[in-house]
Order: structure tokens, then sequence, then C-alpha cells
């Protein structure tokens, strides 16, 4: 009992040591500073082993009333004097790799959905005159920074990188990191409890420290005008600066270079006329070297240059009608069984796609990492790029919205400079009705104005008439906001067998163009039966040739995305043997074989290609 009452005596004066260094924290009003293209800054890279403590009931962040004490493993854990009660140790021998998922690394946390905390140490050699920032690619879902044992800051959702100043908190030589990641699944987040793939947990992404001059380039968008050849146009946007300051830009490959003037806050419009640009296609992948500047401050990036635009059912890619032969993608290594994060990765998913045929991927259901995107951008891959609002979001939530919002702003924003992505995907499969027609809309109206140069739509749902079960419709108000009507239907697979496909038709009444975004049937790779036979190759083989054949009957179809590239992993997949954990609908095994489906569809991509007036 006293033994009892003097850890509960230590234990509140650790709580309120903490306290105040949480309330110090909150001084610090740090907030996400959105750095555009990582990759071309001066940065530090804390990828490598990090020291963890799996922490479950999550001791190291709430007390035993489970009151937030912020007591715990955030501080430095030395223990200076024996008689010291510590009951918590970052060690050597307890590390997971950074970038990387949680569960694919031990076998403990394979099912594990909770909190991790992570420790790095890093060293600075010189602070003077710089401004710091500690980058993380992504972390999933929520995360908490600790710098030197201050809090920093707090960042919601697992896929879009955010970044916080520790300018104030770093010491020249030795300093060290803490996180505190949780990947516990709620109701009212983005995503929800319920998705079909795998709540991988943990700094799933790179993670930088990144130095920067007083002033420096925060962020800028670079692009064609919408519906023009002759005019760059967009912003750029300084931190630092209480005063005007000039800006150049610089594409050398286009003879350009011109200066501008920003307001006080660093803030400037630009517009640029140009030339006969080389512009960025499939067939083209052309990419320029841009240069902006300010200051001391300079930057590099590789910028293309393309417009996109619907005429009526036509997608208008360069001022061309243009079909977009597509695949979708789980960012998911699948030989590997864990999340996808490195340029090896992305070239390997990629690769296959082009293999197959394809101009276009549509990265599902989420923002997929920066190597995706800027591998899609060099190879000639159009890009479809998505946010987390998949079926069930808690739609009359405001803080829900707000966190749907955000993460579709943080997407945007690390982005808007890829001449690949051509369409922002506001959600996935979400049912019709006021609340959610309400929260896509305000989607919608964020992703408009902060890029009006791209094209939006929404993977939805196809309906049937009423009376004529063999009558496919599209009903969804949301349609009068996109600019490409898309849905998903698995006719055939969850709705009758492949011969339903040649007895339905489609009334689609709307002049936009129409992509199918999901298609497709499990199949386990190297399994062989009759083409009646559930979850072989024979009936995956038959199911695709059915769908093409009744899809290119609808007049609008501009594209498709089946579903999916590569099998991946799903907590919902529960059946032995044929799933054991895998959702089986990719034409790529787990293993590497390529399934009979992939060929159905790589000769009707062949055919496409070499038949279509469209571009190719
Ligand atoms: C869907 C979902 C996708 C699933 C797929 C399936 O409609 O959009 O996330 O994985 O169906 O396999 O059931």
């Amino acid at each position: 009992m006293k033994n009892c009452k003097s850890f509960y005596t230590t234990y509140y004066i650790l709580s309120v040591i903490s306290l105040l260094i949480v309330s110090n924290a909150a001084i610090l009003k740090a907030q996400n500073v959105p750095l555009v293209n990582i990759t071309g800054r001066n940065t530090t890279s804390l990828d490598g082993d990090w020291q963890i403590i799996i922490d479950p009931y999550e001791s190291g962040f709430y007390d035993y009333r489970h009151k937030e004490s912020g007591n715990g493993f955030f501080r430095n854990e030395i223990q200076t004097d024996k008689t010291q009660l510590i009951e918590y140790k970052f060690t050597k021998e307890h590390v997971l790799k950074v970038p990387g998922d949680w569960n694919s690394q031990d076998p403990k946390l394979f099912y594990y959905e909770g909190t991790v905390w992570y420790k790095k140490d890093f060293k600075i050699k010189n602070i003077l005159d710089k401004r710091l920032f500690i980058y993380f690619g992504a972390a999933n879902y929520e995360s908490i920074v600790y710098v030197n044992g201050t809090k920093v800051g707090t960042h919601i959702g697992g896929f879009t990188p955010f970044c916080f100043e520790i300018t104030s908190l770093i010491k020249k030589g030795n300093n060290f990191v803490v996180v505190k990641v949780d990947n516990k699944r709620n109701m009212s987040g983005v995503p929800t409890i319920m998705t079909d793939w795998w709540n991988y947990g943990g700094l799933t992404r790179d993670v930088y420290v990144v130095e920067e001059p007083k002033t420096f380039i925060q962020d800028y968008f670079i692009q064609l005008k919408k519906n023009s050849f002759d005019q760059v146009e967009g912003f750029v946007k300084l931190n630092g600066t209480t005063s005007k300051q000039n800006v150049k830009i610089e594409i050398p490959g286009a003879k350009i270079e011109k200066t501008f003037e920003t307001n006080a806050s660093g803030y400037v419009n630009i517009n640029i006329p140009v030339e006969n640009l080389s512009l960025w296609s499939p067939g083209n992948p052309k990419l320029y070297k841009v240069f902006v500047s300010s200051g001391n401050d300079k930057i590099e990036d590789r910028i293309g240059f393309r417009t996109i635009s619907t005429n009526g059912s036509n997608i208008i890619l360069n001022g061309k009608s243009v079909f977009l032969r597509g695949i979708s993608i789980h960012e998911e290594n699948p030989l590997k069984g864990r999340r996808a994060y490195s340029i090896k990765d992305a070239e390997m998913l990629l690769g296959w796609a082009k293999e197959l045929g394809c101009n276009f991927v549509r990265l599902a259901h989420y923002p997929h990492n920066e190597n995706m995107i800027r591998t899609a951008e060099k190879m000639g891959l159009m890009v479809w790029e998505e946010t987390p609002v998949y079926w069930t979001i808690d739609w009359k939530n405001k803080n829900t919205l707000a966190n749907a919002e955000n993460q579709l702003s943080e997407a945007i924003e690390r982005d808007k400079n890829s001449a690949s992505i051509i369409i922002w995907s506001m959600g996935n499969e979400t049912p019709v009705s006021d609340a959610r027609n309400k929260f896509l809309i305000a989607l919608s109206k964020v992703a408009r104005k902060t890029d009006g140069t791209r094209l939006i739509s929404a993977a939805m749902e196809k309906h049937t008439n009423e009376g004529d079960p063999l009558t496919q419709i599209v009903q969804d108000p949301f349609a009068d906001y996109v600019d490409v009507l898309a849905f998903n239907e698995y006719i055939g697979w969850y709705e009758g067998l492949p011969v339903k496909c040649s007895k339905v038709k489609w009334k689609i009444n709307y002049e936009k163009p129409v992509i199918i975004t999901e298609f497709g049937a499990d199949a386990l790779g190297g399994y062989h039966a009759d083409k009646l036979t559930r979850f072989s190759e024979e009936y995956q083989e038959d199911l695709y040739k059915q769908q093409i054949s009744m899809l290119k009957k609808i007049p609008q179809l501009r594209g498709m995305t089946p579903w999916i590239l590569c099998d991946f992993r799903s907590p919902r997949r529960v059946l032995p043997y044929f799933e054991d954990g895998w959702n089986r609908k990719g034409l790529i095994s787990n293993k590497g074989i390529k399934k009979k489906a992939f060929y159905v569809l790589q000769n009707y991509y062949k055919e496409l290609k070499a038949s279509s007036s469209l571009l190719k």
C-alpha cells in the first residue's frame, strides 16, 4: 500500500511536469506547413531504424484515469537515479524500419491496431541563420510529434504529408524526435472503420529534417492555364517575409525567365506567356526543368505541361480526344505483402500497368506516395487521384467533413504540379443521401477552388431501373457536379454470372465522358477449372471478355480502370484457401503470376491502341 502511495505521488509529480511541458507546447502553436516538392529541398533523411514501444493501452499518453497526462514516452527516458521509477524504455533491440508499415515487419503487429511510439536520434551540425522543419511523407492514421521532449503538432489522416517547424527546439548536436502513431479505426474518421484494404499502421513514408533560409519558397503552382497552350499560370508563396520580394521563374528548355514581385506576405500570382511547349502526354512524357528562386532560396523541379478538359462525352488531352486505358492500383507491394513506398515499388507496379497497355491508372482509394505520382509522370501514365472518402462516412459530422477537406487539400497541395494527374476523385461508392450529397459537393468546391485546371469525378454507383432489372442507370445528384461520370459495377461477380453482361442495357442520360472505375472477379492465381467455377482463372477470364463486350456498347464510354492490377491484403477476405486474407481480384497474383484475364485486357488495349482514332 505504502509503495503504491509513493508510486502515485511520483506519478502525480511526473504528470504535473508533463502538463507544464504540454502547455509549453501549446504556446508553440505548431501548425502544418505544407512544403511542395520535398525532394527538391535541402533535406536530411531520417529513414532507417527507429526505436519503438508498442503501447496498446496508450500508457505513454493517458494516466490510469484515462486522462491525457502527456506523461511518458516522449520524455528523455534516461534514468538518473536507480530509485526513479521508469516503466518504459526505447531500446536498440526494438526497432522498425521507416518508411514502412509495422504490420509486415513484426508478426506480433500483423493485425495490430493501436499506438506505437517511434523514436529517432539525429544530429544537426549548424543551426545559425536557418529554419528547420520535420517532414513526414505520411503516417497512418493519427500522429503526435514531439521534438526534444516538446509536443510540436498533431496530424490526422494516413495518406498525406505533414510538416512542423522545429527551429526553436533544435540544439546544435544531438536531438531526438518521438512520434505517437495510432492506426485505430473510428466511425467518424476518413476512412471509417469499414474498408476493403489492410489498415497498415506506422510511419509508412519517408521522414526528413528540412533546412530552409529565414525566408523561403514554401509553395508554388506552375501549370498551363485551363484550355490554353500559350500561358503558364499559378502562384508562388514565400514563408518568412513581411515585405515585398522578388521571385524568379526560369524554364531554360523553353527559354523562359521572368521575375515577379510578391505582396508583403510573400504571395504572388504568376502568368507567363509561352510558345511551342512540347506538351506532356503518354506518348511524350516531356518534363521541363523549372527553377524557382527568391533571395537565398532556389528550388529545382521537373514539370510537364498539358491541358485537360471535356467536351460533351469526350475527354480532351492537349486538344485531342483520348480514351483512358486504365487499371486500378492499391498502394501495396503484393510480392512482399506490405505498403508500397519506394521508387522501385512504383516502377514495379506502374511497369506492370504499362505492360498491360495502360495510359491511365486509378490510384485507389487514397492519395498514394509521391514516388508513385512522379514515376507515373516519367512513364507517361495519366493518374486518377482519390480521397479516402469511402463507403460509410459519417456524413452529418462537421469534423468528418473538415477532416476530408483537409486530406483533399493536402493531396492537391502536394501534387498540383504533376502533369500526370488529370482527375481528382472525391471518393468511392458512397450511397446517395442528402447529407452525402452535401458532403461531396463541399469537397468538390474545395477541389475546384484549389485547382481550376483538372477534372473532378468520384467513383459512384449504378442502379437498376425499377421494374426492369436488366436496364442499368446512373441516378445520382452528384453526377451534376462532376466532369467525368464514373461508376463501379460488379455484373457477373456480385450480381449474377458473367453471362448477365450480354443481357443488360445501359441507359446513361448524361452527355459526359463515362469511365467504369471498377469491374472484376476474384481468381486464385494458378487455380484452373471451367469458366463457371468461382475463383478460377477461367471464370475471371470469361468475366473480362463479357464485360468488355458489354461496355463497348456504352456510347459515352471514354475509359475504364478494372479492379484491380494485383491481389491485395484485406481483413474482410476470410474465405480459407481461396482468399486467406487477400482480395483476389488482381490480374496479377501476390506471387507475381499473371492470370489469364491479364491477357484479355492487354489484347483489348492493344486493339484500342491500334484501331482507334483516339489519342494513343
Ligand atoms: C468495391 C470497392 C473496392 C473493393 C471491391 C471488391 O466496390 O470499391 O474497394 O475492393 O469492390 O473487391 O469488392
